[in-house]
């Protein structure tokens, strides 16, 4: 009989979702990650909806992982390096609320673990100046519709994904080498 992993789930905002699903899709221990919207005003909103940054919602992902390979606080190493956690309510060109830097705790140990890495980043100067992340509980999380599951992958050469997500993967395979899912 096999044992079921035990697995955690995680939401984080780090602007585009685009960016932060091709990433934390690289990482051993994680076992999904889905795009979606959560921390807005309405139910069920539309990628449309969300971009205009009237709901509220950040553009976000929910990550699934197995907490014996990859720590939470290793999950927010990571999603410190890959995003700026400095500038409030934009990642580089995407301006607005639906990209500001969020961190969706689902309890008591995740808002610990995200005050401690956040004080980490800020003493290390890392991104040499004040993190602005939210810290909030987790509301309901909505899934992105399907044509955003993926986008890295499928969309590699277009512009956007070339200009601004690439460098991403990039540094996250540099930086976390040894933290890289092996090749199948
Ligand atoms: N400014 C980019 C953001 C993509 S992201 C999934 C675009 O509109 O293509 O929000």
């Amino acid at each position: 009989m096999t044992e079921t992993a035990k697995t955690e789930t995680a939401i984080l905002g780090g602007g585009c979702f685009w960016c932060t699903e091709a990433a934390f899709t690289e990482l051993a221990g994680v076992t999904a990650v889905q795009s979606g919207y959560a921390g807005g005003q309405i139910a069920n909103p539309s990628y449309k909806q969300v971009c205009t940054g009237a709901t509220g919602h950040a553009e976000v992902v929910q990550v699934t992982y197995r907490p014996e390979i990859l720590s939470f606080e290793d999950l927010l190493r990571v999603f410190f390096t890959i995003h700026d956690p400095t500038t409030l309510n934009r990642q580089g060109a995407d301006i607005g609320t639906q990209y500001r830097s969020v961190i969706f705790y689902a309890d008591a140990a995740q808002k610990a673990a995200a005050e401690k890495i956040i004080a980490e980043f800020e003493s290390s100067g890392a991104w040499g100046q004040k993190i602005v992340t939210e810290l909030s509980p987790a509301p309901i999380f909505y899934r992105a519709e399907p044509e955003h599951d993926q986008y890295f992958a499928r969309n590699p050469y277009s512009g956007y994904c070339n200009a601004v997500i690439a460098p991403k993967i990039t540094k996250l395979r540099k930086v976390f080498a040894s933290r890289l899912r092996k090749p199948a």
